[in-house]
């Protein structure tokens, strides 16, 4: 009974010390989810092995899918880097968050879905990749890459200043996000934390781990590797082909000295590409650099041997960009499993939501190509994988039109936050718990602005439904195309003028004008845009 014979003050100290550590509010916020948003850049659904890849093998990311819910129609709405990071940040179309392109500086005063969680008791963090411009807003911690990042030693800006980190930057990112996620995992607090890559961005450097990871493979030739573009203007004038477009020094390796020694193209008429392909290689260590030589030394020798300009050619360049395509990505998937370990080792798994995505898709050979920026579907499209055992079916897949408005408001909602009005997405919550709403949306809006601009794509706008898709290219051209999906997959015939098909077209001509009500937008916007620029003053092209 002595042990009873606590002064009552201590007591009263200890019971009240016991209630405030654990209010209502405390115990809500400790039953709340942790959210992990990973977000690669460019990473093609054609190069993961849950979606049927015969490019590569991403078992950790299959885990994810394994694990989760994989989503076959995730599309994003304005298929480029900035604008897509704008979007899942405001949960809004291009037109109203401002970053129509890469060009535009992200407006960090406005709201975003991180600045709600703040509010609502997250902890958050934004590590990697972000691209906007502005600093970040609305974390409690942030180190970004400036601009577009560099893939090895690359300078990262932490919390507003400027150092250098030693290493690859994938593997660097992914430290930088467990040890902040084990800094924070104490907290009463759950936490959200954006983990944007580089990899696999242009120019594809791959890690000291993936060097020769796929030098033995020959990956098969995409069907669509030597399209002619007919009836499809738009296409015919991009500049994004793996034959005239990308460089063999910068992009692929090959040796400025090589290059030279055959007078290849394009690297002969832009010696820019050199430099860009020097500043690259002198980043390294002195140990990075050795091995990257090593690495690279058979394919400057097979590049001797090339017949520069045949279709053969075409064909290596094509082998040559996968293999450091998917060197990348293999980086990704290696570390996304070290995540994953982390977060069953330390028993967050279970309360965590772990999203995979990328800011759009990307060409892997498909038209003959690279890059990204149209409204067909391998830029349209967007791998996403979702992960949360408390709520969502393992291995379950969904085939909804889902799109990266739709982020925003959903981590609103797991974590129990008021979703604003502006936000013009939709909550994947339903969706994820398996009980989709019956009115579901059955059709996306697009619209893409950057031209004049890099790989001159024209801007356009258009709407895609399950099985059509109709696209408006405008500003110094005026052309509608029309795709029967289900019976022409590669989007090669254009059958806009096709008789059998003129009722569709009225009809889905009549849904984009509801789909601009809708999201209040239209072309002239972007026409304002560009005017506004030439009465300032303005004569060169503002991207
Ligand atoms: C760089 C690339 C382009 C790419 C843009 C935008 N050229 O300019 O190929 O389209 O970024 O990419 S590079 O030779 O400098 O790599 S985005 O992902 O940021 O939108
Ligand atoms: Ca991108």
């Amino acid at each position: 009974m002595k042990n009873f014979n606590v002064p009552k003050s201590l007591l009263s100290i200890l019971i009240a010390g016991s209630f405030s550590y654990n209010t209502a509010a405390d115990k809500i916020n400790s039953q709340k989810p942790n959210i992990i948003y990973i977000m690669t850049d460019d990473h093609a659904f054609q190069a993961l092995s849950c979606y049927g890849s015969d490019l590569i093998e991403t078992p950790n990311l299959d885990r994810l899918a394994k694990e989760g819910m994989r989503f076959t129609q995730s599309f994003v709405t304005n298929s480029i880097c900035a604008p897509s990071r704008a979007t899942l940040l405001t949960g809004k179309y291009s037109h109203k968050n401002g970053v129509i392109d890469n060009a535009t500086e992200f407006d960090g005063s406005q709201m975003t879905f991180p600045k709600l969680l703040q509010t609502a008791g997250y902890k958050t963090a934004m590590i990697g990749k972000w691209h906007l411009k502005s600093h970040p807003t609305g974390f409690d911690y942030w180190k970004v890459l400036p601009g577009q990042g560099s893939y090895y030693n690359p300078d990262f800006i932490e919390m507003g200043t400027q150092k250098r980190d030693t290493g690859y930057v994938t593997d660097i990112i992914t430290n930088d996000v467990i040890n902040w996620i084990d800094q924070n995992k104490h907290e009463e607090n759950p936490f959200c934390v954006i983990y944007n890559h580089k990899a696999p961005h242009r120019a594809w450097w791959p890690g000291p781990d993936h060097l020769n990871t796929f030098d033995n493979k020959k990956f098969p030739i995409p069907e669509t590797l030597f399209d002619d573009y007919s009836n499809r203007e738009a296409a015919e004038a991009a500049l994004m082909e793996i034959d005239s477009n990308m460089y063999l020094s910068s992009d692929l390796k090959v040796t400025p000295e090589n290059v030279k020694k055959k007078n290849a193209y394009p690297d002969n008429n832009n010696p820019d590409r050199y430099q860009s392909y020097w500043n690259s290689l002198e980043r390294m260590t002195k140990k990075q650099r050795i091995a990257w030589e090593e690495a690279y030394k058979n394919r400057n020798q097979e590049f001797l041997n090339q017949d520069v300009g045949s279709k053969e050619f075409v064909k290596w360049k094509y082998q040559q960009y996968m293999e450091d395509y998917l060197g990348c990505i293999a980086g990704v998937d290696d570390n996304i499993g070290r995540l994953l370990d982390y977060l069953e080792k330390n028993g967050l798994d279970e309360n965590t939501i772990v999203v995979y995505t990328s800011d759009q898709g990307f060409y892997l050979g498909e038209h003959g190509w690279f890059d990204k920026r149209f409204m067909y579907e391998e830029s349209l499209r967007m791998p996403l994988l979702i992960k949360y055992p408390k709520e969502i079916k393992a291995g379950s897949v969904n085939d909804k039109i889902v799109l990266n408005i739709d982020f925003a408001p959903t981590f609103l909602d797991f974590a129990e936050v008021e979703i604003p009005d502006q936000i013009q997405g939709e909550s994947l919550r339903p969706i994820l718990n398996g009980k989709a709403p019956a009115n579901w949306r059955d059709e996306m809006y697009y619209h893409y602005y950057e031209y004049p601009g890099w790989h001159g794509v024209k801007r356009h706008f258009g709407i895609r439904t399950d099985r059509y898709k109709l696209i408006h290219f405008y500003y110094d051209i005026d052309q509608w195309e029309f795709f029967d999906l289900k019976k022409d997959t590669f989007e090669l015939h254009n059958e806009i003028d096709n008789a059998q098909y003129q009722v569709i077209i009225k009809d889905m001509k009549e849904r984009i004008k509801d789909l601009q009500i809708k999201y209040e937008d239209s072309d002239s916007l972007s026409r304002n845009y560009i005017d506004q620029w030439i009465k300032s003053g303005h004569t060169e092209s503002p991207f």
